[in-house]
């Protein structure tokens, strides 16, 4: 029987460092450093259905250690890795207001910046729903003997070295680009790894999913209400009404339709003009992932990757997924009202 060879992260990311002869391993130990936090969070995420008998957040547990929260465990667990390896000279992650500067981290090879969303979803963790990790990378552009500045750290998307996202699901996947297209790999924990389970991850151009959180229409535009009407209209030519698909966990919501197709929505709203996800740690590595597949990313309008960041934390509407689905909404929403 022939087997299978499997090949796991590390020895694909090495192969992908070999490929360029201008690498000089900095980012393949950040992914590193990105991996081992991952199992960490992973194996702590697999007990929270414990929590009863390993004690709630705010508690200490039976062997006297403080229960926390798995989003702050998480942000902690990426942010002590991230520092540790020595490569990264800041983080921007959603659970901490300012920039996280490395300390000792004035080391030629220190100059990259991570900007994370350590567990997205994490509401949905008492329901035993998916949840995960979004990460961004890019370089500084001060010189690596500076402190970090904010301008190091408000780059739009288009500067991305690489992104990734890890989904704590049925399975847990590590999905990630680095603008070479989009790989996915699954975690065998019988050998602690990370193997390659979905080479080449292209979005089909056309789906029949739409995701978007209706019972909040009464303060969506006109012009999205026409547009989820379209969604709802019979027309077998365009695989039309499509199913509504929401799980409330940004990254369940946007693996699934990367893989079958689809159109994930998250809108500016009477009470939110921009929306509720962030461009620098949700949109923007989700954006390069999606376009590196053949999908699209806007915010109705503009293209999420073209943005110019504001804010550390700045929200965005966000449009993502198959690409003639993502222009059809925008075609609709753009409509001039008659
Ligand atoms: P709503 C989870 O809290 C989250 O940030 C995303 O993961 C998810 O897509 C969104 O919020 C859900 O928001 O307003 O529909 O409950």
């Amino acid at each position: 029987m022939k087997t299978q060879k499997v090949v796991t992260l590390t020895q694909f990311i090495s192969e992908q460092q070999e490929l360029n002869p201008a690498a000089t391993g900095n980012l393949t130990r950040i992914f590193q450093d990105i991996i081992l936090a991952a199992k960490i969070v992973n194996r702590d995420v697999r007990k929270a259905g414990l929590v009863d008998i390993l004690g709630t957040h705010g508690t200490t547990n039976i062997q006297g250690e403080e229960v926390k929260k798995l989003d702050v465990m998480a942000n902690e667990e990426f942010i002590a890795a991230l520092s540790l390896g020595g490569d990264c000279c800041a983080i921007i992650s959603e659970e901490n207001e300012e920039i996280i500067r490395v300390p000792n981290s004035n080391r030629a090879s220190s100059k990259y910046i991570v900007a994370m969303d350590p567990l997205d979803g994490s509401s949905n963790i008492d329901v035993n729903a998916s949840i995960g990790t979004i990460f961004s990378i890019f370089s500084r552009i001060s010189p690596v003997s500076t402190d970090v500045t904010l301008e190091d750290c408000l780059q739009k998307g288009r500067n991305q070295i690489a992104a990734g996202y890890i989904i704590y699901g049925s399975s847990t996947m590590l999905v990630y680009t680095t603008g070479q297209g989009v790989n996915g790999f699954t975690l065998d924990s019988s050998i602690g790894e990370f193997c390659l389970s979905h080479p080449n991850i292209t979005i089909p151009k056309n789906g029949s999913i739409y995701s978007i959180n209706e019972g909040n229409s009464i303060e969506f535009s006109d012009a999205l209400n026409t547009y989820i009407s379209y969604c709802k209209e019979s027309d077998k030519a365009s695989n039309r009404p499509y199913s509504a698909r929401y799980i409330g966990s940004f990254i369940a919501d946007f693996h699934r339709n990367l893989l079958k197709g689809g159109i994930f929505i998250y809108p500016a709203t009477l009470s939110s003009p921009n929306g509720k996800l962030r461009l620098m740690y949700e949109c923007n590595p989700l954006a390069f992932i999606v376009e590196q597949a053949g999908g699209k990313a806007n915010n109705g309008t503009t293209n999420i990757m073209d943005i110019i960041p504001k804010q550390l934390h700045q929200r965005v509407p966000l449009f993502i997924g198959s690409e003639n689905m993502v222009n059809k909404a925008e075609e609709i929403c753009s409509a001039k009202p008659l």
